[in-house]
């Protein structure tokens, strides 16, 4: 069977790319033999106007590994790529625009980091060492509140709606995707079944011909997207996106203890042991931070066996590094509130308190926690 022939099937999707699907197959096959692989290039093409599926016949006459899937129905760029993950006959699965947007240099690392135990790797934009080249302004900030909206549900993955990535053939195979729109990376996050991925990170360079096609639908489409995943996660409760939900939860239950240690010890210096109130927060503050982070690091983040930080001292100044922001808004805003605006001061520590909380997960999650 042709299954065990290929040690990777690269799918690329294309509409109406007629300007780049020649270059994009001949430099995958470049990286392919230059780098000794077995590959297989998977065009899934959506019934393209233009002259995409000739090129692609005719290159397929002297290439052996290339192939085309020619779509009728239900138009679409996540589904096509889901249906590439059906007729892809290898294990490892490798998606790619087509307008030389993703360097195909990186392949072989993206399979590498798969054969080594990565059931997902990502090419990040996002990440140290990644970037965006040639990007109006326009399009950087729909982009960033994409990702941002994607964090939400994978605050560890940078970029977790990025176009350029690699599974194993496992992670999809008994999962019924059922992808609307553009991100197909995130439905593979939210639905398939995987526990270690890997990022890399690459400079996307924006197309040079062909044309885009981003529109407002497609903004609306992914707003649907994050929905239902988070919905199916409530369900499926051993998908990746719960034990995002289940950790905020857990860091949420650590933060309201970390406020009834604040007011208490707030409370008690100033009404028992005569403390000046900002003197005696500034101890109530310290206390709430050593008291959370013994919380999250034994119970919030334990499961996350290797933390890039391998050192417990480590993690614990980087959180009071990551915390002095917070002190400043919690300080502040009692401040603030107390000697500003006369309100009384254990209602100003709420206040302060809960501005604090949203920084801290996220940056936290991002920093101080963060796996290797
Ligand atoms: N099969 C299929 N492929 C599509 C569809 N829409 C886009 N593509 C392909 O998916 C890849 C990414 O699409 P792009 O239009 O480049 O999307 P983008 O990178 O976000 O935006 P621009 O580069 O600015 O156009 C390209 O290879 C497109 O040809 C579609 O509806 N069906
Ligand atoms: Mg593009």
């Amino acid at each position: 069977m042709q299954a065990t022939m290929f040690d990777l099937s690269v799918i690329i999707p294309t509409f109406n790319e007629e300007a780049n699907i020649r270059n994009i197959i001949s430099e995958v096959d470049d990286v392919f033999l230059k780098n000794g692989l077995q590959g297989e290039i998977l065009v899934v093409d959506d019934n393209s106007s233009d002259g995409t599926i000739a090129i692609v016949n005719e290159l397929k006459k002297t290439k052996e590994n290339v192939r085309i899937l020619v779509r009728q129905a239900d138009h679409g760029l996540s589904q096509s790529v889901a249906d590439g993950f059906i007729h892809a006959s290898s294990e490892v699965f490798v998606v790619i625009d087509a307008d030389l947007s993703h360097p195909p240099a990186l392949i072989p690392k993206m399979y590498q980091e798969i054969r080594a135990g990565n059931d997902v790797v990502i090419g990040s934009r996002y990440m140290q060492g990644g970037g965006i080249k040639k990007w109006p302004l326009k399009r950087r900030l729909i982009s960033f509140g994409a990702t941002f909206l994607g964090r939400l549900l994978f605050p560890d993955v940078t970029d977790p709606v990025s176009g350029f990535f690699a599974i194993r053939k496992d992670v999809v195979s008994n999962t019924r995707l059922k992808p609307k729109g553009y991100k197909i990376l995130l439905e593979v996050l939210g639905k398939g079944t995987w526990e270690k991925d890997k990022e890399i990170p690459f400079e996307f360079v924006d197309r040079e011909v062909g044309s885009s096609k981003l529109k407002l639908k497609t903004i609306i489409e992914y707003a649907q997207q994050v929905m239902d995943i988070t919905l199916y996660s409530f369900f499926h409760h051993h998908s990746a996106a719960w034990r995002e939900w289940k950790k905020l939860f857990k860091f949420g239950m650590v933060g309201i203890s970390g406020i009834l240690v604040n007011m208490g010890v707030l409370y008690y210096l100033k009404e028992y042991a005569g403390f000046y109130y900002l003197v005696a927060s500034f101890f109530a503050i310290e206390l709430s931070i050593l008291n959370n982070f013994l919380w999250n690091d034994l119970w919030t983040f334990r499961s996350d066996q290797q933390h890039k930080l391998s050192s417990r001292w480590h993690r614990l100044v980087l959180f009071h590094v990551v915390s002095a922001v917070p002190i400043i808004i919690n300080l502040g805003l009692l401040y603030l509130f107390t000697s500003g605006f006369n309100v009384y001061y254990m209602t100003s520590n709420l206040i302060g308190i809960l501005a604090a909380f949203a920084w801290n997960f996220l940056v936290n999650r991002r920093v101080t926690w963060t796996r290797t």
